[in-house]
């Protein structure tokens, strides 16, 4: 599949490139890996994003090249890539004009990704979309650069925790070295990544902490947000992303879980999971995904209500 795609880049020269909504560090670094890699093939590539990239991923040089907001049609690609995306209707809109004319090549690591794509390159075992990305840019022949690497390196490491997460190998270690021969620092990407968190993060993290509760003998650590504490400490939805992970970092702890109210109508739930239990299930049962250590649901149950369900769920499974 690889070569496949690796192929069919080469044939062509324009592209457009599409990932999910609220973009993690891995769907803007595999986006942006492969924008910056075809742009320096001497390709045509246009990087379209629903709304702007997070203030954190700054430091990525090519960043201002991600157009929001862009009319699709007047773009004109012969292939559309979506990357990192698990489910189509996680994507800019726009592109369902494109679909009918223009082949979709799908590039994904969700394992709940149905292959929405028209050439599908789903991975569940690849740490990363990155990681993807960085094997089919080598397997047209071009060597990723300094900047694309830079990139990737990015999705790989917020992918992985820093190379914490499950599913972190030898060849995890041989891709990130195959990336460092580029040139990049890797101490000074993590620094960006991680310790250059703006103050408004450690103010929702108070609450968070203050909030914790401790819940089925200790297995549980779950704690809420609520619209009103951004408002207050000046904070984007985006300063409290993975703030969940602190609630699984406990002895005893298998499963974090952060509920977001945004408003009345709409809370977002972050759960992440240490022992066996598969958080994707748990999620999907709310009409949610991601993967088995680390999955979110957005919905538009009452808050109370969905709090009771997802402990009750939580509950069952655990045993
Ligand atoms: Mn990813």
């Amino acid at each position: 599949m690889f070569e496949e795609i690796a192929r069919l880049i080469s044939e062509s020269d324009r592209f457009l490139i599409v990932t999910h909504v609220n973009p993690d560090g891995d769907a803007v670094g595999s986006s942006l890996g492969l924008h910056l890699s075809l742009a320096e093939m001497g390709k045509t590539s246009f990087l379209v994003f629903e709304s702007k990239p997070p203030e954190l991923f700054s430091f990525l040089t090519g960043i201002d090249e991600i157009l929001v907001d862009a009319d699709l049609s007047e773009l004109r690609p012969n292939i559309i890539i979506s990357v990192d995306a698990a489910d189509e209707n996680r994507i800019v809109p726009g592109i369902r004009k494109l679909r009918p004319h223009t082949k979709l090549i799908n590039i994904d690591h969700h394992p709940t990704n149905p292959s929405f794509g028209d050439i599908n390159l789903v991975s569940a075992s690849a740490n990363s979309t990155s990681s993807l990305i960085f094997e089919i840019v080598k397997a047209t022949g071009h060597r990723p650069s300094y900047n694309a690497s830079k990139a990737l390196f990015t999705g790989l490491v917020t992918d992985t925790g820093c190379f914490r997460f499950e599913g972190v190998n030898s060849s995890t270690f041989r891709l990130a070295a195959q990336m460092c021969e580029s040139g990049i620092d890797s101490y000074q990407i993590t620094q960006y990544l991680f310790e250059e968190h703006p103050i408004q993060r450690l103010a929702l993290e108070k609450h968070v902490l203050n909030r914790l509760e401790l819940l089925l003998d200790g297995k549980l650590a779950l704690s809420v947000l609520f619209n009103s504490d951004f408002e207050e400490a000046g904070a984007s939805l985006s300063d409290g992303e993975n703030l969940v992970n602190k609630l699984r970092e406990t002895r005893g702890v298998e499963v974090g879980v952060l509920m977001t109210k945004i408003s009345d109508d709409f809370t977002r739930v972050s759960l992440r999971s240490k022992g066996n239990l598969d958080v994707s299930a748990i999620a999907a049962k709310f009409g949610g995904g991601g993967h088995r250590r680390a999955a979110g649901i957005k919905s538009g149950l009452d808050f109370r209500s969905l709090k009771d369900q997802i402990i009750s769920s939580i509950k069952d499974e655990i045993k």
